[in-house]
């Protein structure tokens, strides 16, 4: 249609339209009452690919994974009541994690709103605090505008998610379609130039520091900011840790790379973070998981803070130098008052601390090692996949143990942990690049949260990998009652079907693994294999994350690996 003109549409046919102006392409969602008119008008947009998940969380979860690999705003549909009630959790994820989606529920008519009609639910109620924005569309001529305002919302300033809920009857109203050019929303003008005088007192900072230290978390990725953080680290030889979200901001091959900090950081990175004079905090908020306790957090640092949210300034450290605005254009600012130095006592002294505490070797054992599964991955792969992971045990070893050089090649639910985001963000993020390997490495636990989306996997003929790491417990709470409620067990042995017969019943190849000898050919067949391939590892059942940070202790109050035998797997940075 031409860009002036106007014409009667349905609503629903104004959401397509608007839909295909902003550049969609998948839609993850399920059919239900309240979205059928929605559903009915698909077909008409066949630039619109519709993928039918089996569990409105994962509509959410997957929108979030696609998101997340492309750089895109992930769109997801639910009908109303437990449709939406269903996206709730894969809403909030979205909303810790800062990923851009919009999530477009049915909703009764609004003849009925208000009178507990058949699956009516206040979606709006409910997710007004996991959402950035969100809105009920009860005029059919407004459609067009929430959906550009939508779309914008999500993407700028602090990425997050946006539902929108749609009337039925809004859905077949007819109205005038004109797509507007821009949005007019005087209350919201995200910063994105840091403040000149603010970049310029961060520059003196770094110019005389001692031994500063980089943190570098997902805003960074988002804002796409790898070679400006680069050039900063290079310049002024800056050792880099990163958060959790983080990893894969910076090449963890990198001279300068001493990888993630946090609650299981690698010691000499968070012995880093306990020593440095200045830390310089890229796109991260000061997550407990990566400060642990605050009081102890960076005791001798002075902290400059980039950030594109205002709020997150001084929200859970006091910092000296706040800079907010987009990363990569403080960065960029910031880059060209930056002497070049070297700070070489500095890093010989955190190198030495990464011999004493290699934290990412592996110990020789005869059982099958979790680690040793994810760093067989890194081989086989060359790093070059996208990994994704569930929450528990199993993302602690696939964030330390595969080394993250491809920018944006990890993707973890961070903030919000849901166990169950593997598999279907995995979805995701395969769709969304389709000529990239996926791997989805998971926790028995978590994989039984969302196992049902192999279906979808089956339906869409995705090639997405996984990898099962099959401790039998919910091993991240075994691990804390191991630890720290001696050894009290409650509610964490698990049983699990046969995973390789729950794949081969959804039409998915899938392999046994008990023995670490097997590891690699396992790992190659599935890579060969052109379809979807399940591997269900079965892992020493009690083993541990190390390092760990005990709940309520400071970074530097560290339990390191309690077994010192021969190192199987040395790693050491290469330029
Ligand atoms: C939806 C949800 N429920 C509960 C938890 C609490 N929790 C965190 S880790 C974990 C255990 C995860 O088990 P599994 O997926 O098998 O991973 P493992 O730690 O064994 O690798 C649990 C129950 C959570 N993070 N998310
Ligand atoms: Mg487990």
């Amino acid at each position: 249609m031409d860009k002036g003109a106007i014409m009667k549409m349905t609503g629903a046919q104004i959401i397509c339209e608007s839909l295909v102006k902003e550049g969609v392409e998948v839609i993850f969602g399920i059919q239900g009452g309240a979205v059928i008119p929605l559903y009915d008008t698909l077909p008409q947009y066949p630039q619109l690919r519709h993928i039918l998940v089996r569990h409105e969380q994962c509509a959410a979860h997957a929108a979030d994974g696609y998101a997340r690999a492309t750089g895109k705003v992930g769109v997801c549909f639910a009908t109303s009541g437990p449709g939406a009630t269903n996206l709730v959790t894969g809403i909030a994820n979205a909303y810790l994690d800062s990923v851009p989606i919009v999530a477009i529920t049915g909703q009764v008519a609004r003849p009925f709103i208000g009178k507990d009609a058949f699956q009516e639910i206040d979606i709006t109620g409910i997710t007004l605090p996991i959402t950035k924005h969100n809105y009920i569309a009860t005029d059919t001529g407004s459609l067009a505008r929430i959906i550009k305002e939508a779309f914008y919302l999500a993407r700028t300033g602090r990425p997050g998610p946006v539902l929108i809920d749609l009337p039925k009857d809004v859905q077949t109203e007819q109205a005038e379609f004109h797509y507007p050019n821009k949005t007019v929303l005087p209350g919201y003008k995200p910063t994105l130039k840091g403040h000149p005088t603010q970049i310029k007192k961060a520059a003196k900072l770094i110019n005389e520091a001692q031994r500063p230290l980089i943190i570098a978390g997902r805003g960074t990725i988002i804002s796409g900011a790898y070679a400006e953080l680069n050039q900063l680290a290079e310049t002024a030889q800056i050792p880099v840790v990163t958060t959790l979200l983080g990893i894969s901001s910076f090449p963890e091959s990198h001279v300068l790379s001493y990888g993630m900090l946090g609650m299981h950081g690698m010691a000499y990175a968070n012995m880093a973070v306990n020593a440095t004079d200045l830390i310089i905090a890229i796109g991260m908020r000061f997550d407990d998981r990566a400060t642990a306790k605050v009081s102890g957090f960076a005791p001798h640092a002075r902290i400059i803070h980039i950030d594109i949210d205002p709020a997150e300034i001084g929200k859970n450290v006091a910092v000296d130098v706040p800079v907010v605005g987009d990363v990569k254009v403080i960065l960029k600012a910031l880059n060209k008052l930056i002497n070049s130095t070297e700070h070489v006592d500095w890093i010989r002294q955190i190198e030495e601390w990464r011999t004493e505490h290699p934290s990412m070797n592996i110990r020789d054992s005869e059982g099958l090692l979790p680690q040793y599964v994810v760093q067989q991955i890194y081989e086989a792969t060359k790093g070059e996949a996208i990994i994704v992971t569930g929450v528990g045990q199993n993302q602690m070893w696939a964030a330390q143990h595969y080394w993250y050089d491809r920018p944006n090649s990890l993707i973890s639910s961070g903030g919000l942990g849901t166990m169950g985001f593997g598999l279907p963000a995995a979805i995701g993020a395969k769709i969304g690049c389709p000529d990239t390997t996926v791997w989805c490495i998971d926790g028995d636990g978590s994989f039984q949260m969302t196992l049902q989306e192999l279906a979808t996997i089956g339906q869409e003929r995705l090639a997405v990998k996984i990898a099962i790491l099959n401790n039998g417990y919910l091993g991240m709470v075994r691990q804390w009652q191991e630890l720290f409620y001696e050894k009290r067990y409650v509610a964490t042995p698990l049983n699990c079907p046969d995973f390789v017969k729950i794949a081969e019943a959804y039409g998915i190849r899938g392999l046994r693994v008990k023995h670490k000898e097997e590891v690699t050919s396992a790992i190659k067949q599935a890579m060969e294999h052109q379809g979807s391939f399940l591997i269900d590892f079965m892992i020493e059942p009690e083993e541990n994350v190390y390092p760990m940070v005990a709940p309520g202790a400071s970074l530097s109050e560290l339990i390191e690996e309690p077994k010192k035998e021969v190192v199987a797997w040395p790693r050491q940075s290469t330029p």
